[in-house]
């Protein structure tokens, strides 16, 4: 994939978004990365470990419901082993949510003991929430404006500067988009993104995305492909899709295949969890 081709997808407001992180990093006591359960590797953007490298960060794998799990708990403990702190959650239903801020707490325990030994209050965290389009910023930080126990005032620090939003009792969040533009090592993971959701349809050929997807599917995840269509082993890529139309009735006048449905479909399954949790990136496909 070229590098033309990348920055056309990834516009100019992404580029400005890490420009702002990179300046405000210093007011934040902790950083927080949401990464896809599903592509943890690609999810990640490449500027922004360089950029946090001596911040505290925890890195949340959102979305752990549609992942495979197996598979999500070795690319966690890789990144545990490059230092970093981690935690599964499911910004959707809230799962593990009610965590983050214990890890934050963690995370930064010296600092904490540090100032309670000044007899300081410690007040909520200092933090931006990034991550790449569609990862659930916005859900997680619904989430955690709801999770506050005492929904009282705004502390003086906090009407001060306008630009910081109280997230429950735990976080202040700065204002910023603290949207990323995803890894792109090749052109498996644009068909990784697309599948997931994190790039519009239009940008990828749907046929192009499907023919990959259904491949993938044969390979890593044959029975849950064949359990959900029926579909055989010796079956091609245009009869998988032909037996998928037919027998959900994605025809047009005439009996015809209506592959765009088909592609819906297939996609609309995935995505939906359909064929059960799922995870891109993997070191063979990485
Ligand atoms: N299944 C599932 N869906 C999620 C989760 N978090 C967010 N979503 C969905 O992912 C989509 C994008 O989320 P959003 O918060 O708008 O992403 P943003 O672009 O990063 O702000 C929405 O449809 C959310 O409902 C999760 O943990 N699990
Ligand atoms: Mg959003």
């Amino acid at each position: 994939m070229s590098t033309t081709k990348q920055i056309q997808w990834f516009p100019g407001h992404m580029f400005k978004s890490l420009r702002e992180i990179r300046e405000k990093i210093k007011l934040m006591d902790i950083i927080m990365i949401l990464l896809d359960s599903r592509l943890p590797m690609s999810s990640m953007n490449p500027e922004i470990m360089k950029i946090t490298a001596h911040k505290p960060v925890i890195l949340l794998f959102n979305k752990m419901d549609l992942a495979d799990a197996k598979v999500l708990s070795i690319t966690e403990k890789e990144y545990q082993e490059m230092g970093y702190y981690t935690l599964k959650i499911d910004a959707q239903s809230g799962k593990n949510v009610d965590k983050i801020h214990g890890l934050a707490r963690e995370v930064l325990k010296d600092k904490i003991e540090k100032e309670e030994s000044k007899g300081l209050k410690i007040r909520p965290f200092r933090t931006m929430i990034l991550g790449i389009p569609n990862v659930g910023k916005s859900t997680l930080i619904n989430q955690l404006s709801k999770s506050s126990a005492t929904k009282t005032g705004n502390t003086p620090g906090v009407t001060k500067a306008q630009q910081w939003i109280k997230l429950g009792d735990s976080f202040e969040l700065l204002d910023t988009p603290g949207v990323l533009w995803p890894k792109f090592t090749d052109a498996k993971v644009g068909y990784h993104l697309a599948i997931t959701g994190a790039i519009k349809d239009r940008i990828l050929p749907e046929d192009d995305v499907c023919h990959y997807a259904l491949d993938f599917l044969k390979s890593y995840y044959p029975k849950r492909l064949y359990d959900r269509y029926g579909i055989t082993q010796d079956m091609d890529y245009v009869s998988m899709l032909n037996h998928i139309g037919n027998t959900r009735g994605a025809l047009l006048k005439g009996a015809e295949v209506d592959y765009d449905r088909v592609y819906q479909i297939i996609l609309t399954d995935i995505r939906g969890k359909q064929l059960g949790g799922l995870s891109f990136d993997r070191s063979e496909t990485l």
